[in-house]
């Protein structure tokens, strides 16, 4: 029996049954869809049952469509949410990455979350789903960079689940239309050597950064709510020799992105000294 680190290295994937805490998924879940639900309710009007799962997408499909900077934004905000930057750190994660042989993780960029549907995406555009690529050409940290993905809901090949071509980890990095994740590799891939992974809530795909994989086709009417998670291996000799780049940058607005914003008053109100205690 291969180890799972041999496997890992052969295959340049793992799709582990059952592995995560469902109801630590089901946190991370359920804060976003929190924090999703008070920017429903301020562009709608509509006070949504995070729980009612059609019912709730439904008010993300008019939400994304009356507001969309304020959709990506919140897209955004819930991807700084504390529940999934606890869970990317935990001894749960960090212990995987060590049995497959990442001996000195280290986050490589933040925690990311997708909400896949082409009823989130702009007057047809496929933007909503990647194109094949490799992570480590956004990346480009250690060699042994490894990325880590589960749905948060079951998802199978309708709601459109990674696919991946095994073993693609080992034909090193390939050309690609551009360094970002719009575009793709130019290479020619051959559709059947993709294989449609599939997911219960608590199965966790982890693989190398170099495997090429894509999004799957979401045919359905729902949201594919997914978790990235990327690290690299400060332990690994040609990362450390190249200075551990760091090829995500994260910077501020060059201006007010709310002009004249605060005023006096607004301050003066969060500051005041806290009301009298309530009589006992
Ligand atoms: O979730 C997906 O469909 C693609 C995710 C992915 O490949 C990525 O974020 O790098
Ligand atoms: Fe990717």
């Amino acid at each position: 029996m291969a180890t799972l680190a041999e496997q890992f290295r052969q295959e340049g994937f793992l799709l582990l049954r059952n592995f995560l805490d469902k109801s630590v998924v089901e946190n991370i879940y359920r804060e976003a869809r929190e924090i999703f639900a008070v920017q429903i309710k301020r562009v709608t009007g509509r006070v949504v049952d995070i729980d009612n799962r059609d019912e709730f997408e439904s008010a993300m499909f008019e939400f994304f469509e009356k507001d969309f900077p304020a959709f990506r934004n919140t897209g955004v905000t819930v991807q700084h949410s504390l529940s999934l930057h606890r869970f990317a750190v935990s001894e749960k994660i960090s212990d995987l990455l060590k049995e497959v042989g990442i001996d000195q993780p280290v986050i490589g960029a933040r925690p990311a979350m997708q909400f896949n549907s082409r009823f989130l995406s702009k007057d047809g555009s496929k933007h909503w789903k990647l194109d094949a690529h490799q992570d480590w050409r956004t990346g480009q940290g250690s060699l042994d960079s490894t990325v880590i993905w589960f749905p948060m809901v079951d998802a199978g090949a309708d709601l459109g689940a990674l696919q991946v071509i095994p073993r693609s980890h080992k034909t090193g990095l390939l050309e690609s239309t551009t360094s970002g994740y719009q575009g793709g590799i130019t290479a020619d891939l051959k559709d059947e050597d993709f294989i449609q992974t599939e997911f219960q809530l608590g199965d966790l795909l982890i693989f190398s950064a170099f495997l090429v994989h894509q999004s799957g086709n979401n045919i359905t009417r729902n949201i594919r709510w997914s978790v990235q998670l990327r690290f690299n291996n400060l332990a690994e000799p040609t990362f450390i020799e190249r200075g551990y780049p760091m090829a995500y940058i994260y910077k501020p607005e060059a201006e007010l992105v709310t002009p004249n914003f605060p005023s006096v008053e607004q301050l003066e109100t969060v500051f005041a000294s806290s009301p009298a205690p309530a009589v006992q």
